[in-house]
């Protein structure tokens, strides 16, 4: 284990919501946890295989697997592993039931019913893989690159992603961790201090952690989640800064129960009251900074009061903050968050936090953002390909850049109103692979007219879906189990003063079943069919990670000699870099025409009866991607929503009644879930775990469970500077026994 965190306590951590969630979940999922044979016995099977990279979310923690026979039955954290250690979360154990699940897709399939409302048909790979390739080339030609487009997310849709975009040429590609996810944080960073920030504090070392609607806990990332526990083993303060009393509010010093929507107010507050106050580091803002008197003149009139006004919390409450803020300083750990994409004025809000930031001298200091140096491997790709001006053009790359701080890519709307319109081109041909746009991106209706609208929809996946009902070729991917890809990569900077560096590629712990095939073979073929033979990079999967690996002076004979990872000693992280800036005030943002410097635009507040629909992580499912997992669904099989104990009882509801939503454009809810009333939320939010209420029939677990949050997210709202998605701009009311009930929101 990388540091002294007992394995209980850790279980502790990663049941942490049980504060936060009725006591019926909460017993499920402890309950779960401690019967889970991870507690009931240290052996298991007869053979330990290494390699495997965990990719039941998007944080890669290092795999062993334990296998009887040809059957894997058990997945652990690497004894190797300097990151998640021996410890994986409810998720990562629950993989071997993905892996195994009866549901899962095994054969190509072709829809010859609608899409939509599909009807199967089993057909060969031969005669999949000549429809792929026939139909996006028939696109491609007629239609330029820029007639195709791709939703694509994870670790096995890199390699076609980068088909896609670089030997075809096409620019409509959007993928859920930028335009939903972290897009704006990267780039709001990026236009502050030079860096995309990742989730790089130094917790372990830090005096005070503050989170802006972080909750972690329920956000479950096994090694961030231990740094944040060893931060708060070590004394840590902890600022909580949500609407809602989560997991991480339950462990804090100080809970801001914001309004939501307006927090940059209380970070101007925060940053004008330690510029008035001189409690900033002036000898850090005097070296790194630029425009300190411009960011002062536009913050001024961010007094205590106004923002105690605006944001419905205690001035005393944010002074407090302030000081103990500026009282610790430097080593303070200010999270930059990842789930950024919230109510369409993010990127100032991004802004503000790095700004904050350097205000306070935490970057580069023990406990501050320190990104921490990771090793370099290789990242074999696609030659690019020019199809001449006319067929490779990018909407939001026109003289003037529609989005100027878009992350890589094209926002998502751009996309979808270009199919729609056909203006500036058409969009008619779409590749989906790991991501689930039906339930990942607001306007469901508006998705499902996008779909409707193309010449082909081919999808990759491995369970059947809501978007796969929309494929008219559905092929099977292997899974995370079964597959090379992806090397992950990184640093111990935060635990030991002997910095290390590791890598680990994913290796299969199993063999593949049934006709599912990987990325490499499925992308060549389909290449190959569309005349692109000649450039294809690497003939397998294997090939590619070894070609990446040699760029490291590895093999993956070597790595799996190591035990699946292989460590190396790391660099300083503590070292500033020269050329270090951080832009309190930044021209070139004015320039493109917005503020430039962080700058507070208010979200539209509930219209009369309504509140606001919140959402976010429980800590047993990953959005939609885990909801037909039989271990997980019994853990948690539906996400209630939190209402206010006080609203609840003028409105006659009570724990446990079940209901549906409606909202302010009249959608309703499919399904139905059930209530917790609760004072850890505020009057004028509703809160609910995404990713529920799956409509595809094939899932026999996960269909129908719960709701869909999606499904309620009909009002589009997006970041002028980035061009990403904010979704917590929608209202609802409930409905009990069909009849909708008014929210008493004023009372
Ligand atoms: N309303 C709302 N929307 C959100 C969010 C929210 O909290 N609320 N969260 C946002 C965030 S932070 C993110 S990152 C995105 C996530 O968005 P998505 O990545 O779209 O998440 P999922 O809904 O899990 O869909 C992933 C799809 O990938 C498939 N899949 C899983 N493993 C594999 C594999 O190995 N290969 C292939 N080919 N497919 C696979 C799954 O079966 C599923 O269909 O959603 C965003 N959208
Ligand atoms: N178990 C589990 N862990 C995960 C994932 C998962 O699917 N499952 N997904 C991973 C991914 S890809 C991501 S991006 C992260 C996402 O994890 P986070 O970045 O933590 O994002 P959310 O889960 O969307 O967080 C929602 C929180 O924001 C609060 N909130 C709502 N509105 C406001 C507001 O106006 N102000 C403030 N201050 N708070 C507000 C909500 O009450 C809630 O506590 O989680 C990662 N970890
Ligand atoms: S945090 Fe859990 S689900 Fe995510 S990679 Fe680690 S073990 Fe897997
Ligand atoms: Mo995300």
């Amino acid at each position: 284990m990388a540091f002294n965190l007992t394995r209980r306590k850790f279980l502790q951590s990663a049941s942490l919501a049980a504060v936060a969630l009725p006591l019926s979940e909460a017993i499920a999922s402890e309950t779960s946890i401690q019967r889970s044979p991870l507690e009931s016995t240290g052996s298991f099977g007869d053979e330990t295989v290494v390699g495997g990279v965990c990719e039941m979310c998007f944080w890669r923690c290092q795999l062993v697997g334990k296998k009887r026979g040809d059957r894997l039955i058990k997945l652990e954290g690497n004894p190797k592993s300097i990151d998640n250690g021996t410890s994986i979360c409810a998720r990562g154990n629950a993989g071997i039931k993905l892996l195994y699940d009866p549901d899962r897709l095994k054969y190509p399939l072709k829809n010859v019913g609608e899409r939509g409302n599909p009807k199967w048909k089993r057909i060969s790979w031969q005669e999949a893989l000549d429809e792929c390739g026939t139909k996006l080339k028939q696109v491609h030609e007629k239609y330029g690159a820029q007639g195709l487009c791709m939703f694509p997310h994870g670790s096995s849709a890199k390699y076609p992603m980068h088909f896609m975009e670089r030997t075809l040429g096409t620019h409509n590609v959007s993928e859920a961790s930028f335009y939903q996810c972290r897009g704006i944080r990267d780039t709001a960073y990026l236009a502050t201090i030079g860096k995309a920030p990742g989730e790089n504090v130094d917790m372990p070392n830090a005096k005070v952690i503050m989170l802006l609607g972080g909750h972690f806990g329920e956000n479950v990332h096994v090694s961030h989640i231990k740094r944040y526990i060893k931060g708060l083993e070590n004394g840590a303060k902890l600022i909580v800064v949500d609407p809602r009393f989560s997991a991480s509010a339950a462990k804090s010093d100080v809970w801001v129960r914001i309004k939501p929507g307006t927090d940059t107010a209380f970070l101007l507050a925060i940053m004008n009251y330690l510029i008035i106050n001189k409690k900033y580091d002036e000898e850090f803002v005097d070296e790194y900074g630029d425009g300190l008197e411009e960011l002062q003149a536009g913050i001024k009139q961010w007094t205590l009061e106004k923002a105690a006004a605006e944001c419905d919390i205690p001035a005393a409450q944010i002074k407090e903050v302030a000081e103990l803020l500026a009282a610790n300083s430097p080593n303070v750990s200010i999270h930059p968050g990842r789930h950024v994409s919230w109510y369409g004025n993010d990127f100032q809000r991004q802004r503000a936090l790095a700004c904050l930031t350097g205000l306070l001298g935490a970057f580069y200091v023990k406990g501050g953002w320190v990104p921490g140096k990771g090793p370099k491997v290789g990242a074999i790709s696609w030659a690019k390909h020019d199809h001449g001006d006319e067929h490779n053009l990018n909407m939001n790359e026109d003289e003037e850049r529609l989005y100027p701080y878009a992350p890589p890519g094209t926002p998502t709307e751009l996309i979808r109103d270009a199919a729609l319109t056909g203006k500036p081109y058409p969009i008619k041909g779409c590749v989906i692979w790991g991501q689930n746009p039906i339930q990942t991106i607001p306007g469901q209706d508006k998705m499902k007219e996008v779909l409707k609208q193309m010449d082909f929809v081919m999808c990759v996946d491995v369970m059947p879906t809501d978007v796969t009902m929309w494929a008219d070729i559905l092929l099977p991917e292997v899974s995370y189990l079964e597959r090379y890809d992806y090397i992950k990569t990184g640093t111990q900077w935060d635990f030991a003063d002997n910095h290390l560096q590791f890598i680990a590629p994913r290796m299969p712990l199993a063999e593949p079943m049934f006709e599912r095939k990987d990325q490499v073979y499925i992308t060549n073929e389909i290449a190959r069919r569309m005349g692109f033979e000649k450039e294809i990079p690497v003939s397998s999967a294997m090939e590619m990670v070894e070609k990446n690996l040699e760029v490291a002076g590895l093999t993956l004979d070597q790595v799996r000699k190591e035990g699946g990872i292989h460590t190396r000693p790391g660099k300083d992280p503590y070292a500033m870099p020269e050329d270090f800036e951080v832009l309190f005030y930044n021209e070139d943002i004015e320039d493109a025409g917005f503020p430039g410097i962080p700058t507070y635009k208010p979200t539209e507040p509930p219209p009369a009866g309504y509140t606001r629909l919140l959402y976010g992580r429980v800590p047993v499912h990953t959005f939609n991607r885990t909801q037909n997992n039989v271990w997980l669904n019994r853990a948690m099989p539906e996400n209630p929503v939190w209402i206010n104990d006080e609203l609840a009882a003028k409105m006659g509801l009570s724990d446990g009644d079940t209901v549906g939503l409606v909202n302010q454009d009249g959608f309703s809810s499919r399904t139905t879930t059930t209530v917790k009333t609760t004072p850890g939320i505020r009057k004028d939010a509703i809160y609910m775990a995404h990713g529920y209420g799956s409509a595809n029939p094939l899932l026999t677990v996960g269909a129908d469970a719960g709701v869909d949050d999606q499904s309620l997210i009909t009002k589009i709202t997006v970041d002028e500077e980035t061009g990403a998605h904010g979704m917590r701009t929608n209202f609802v009311k409930l409905v009990k026994d069909g009849k909708v009930l008014d929210i008493p929101t004023s009372a």
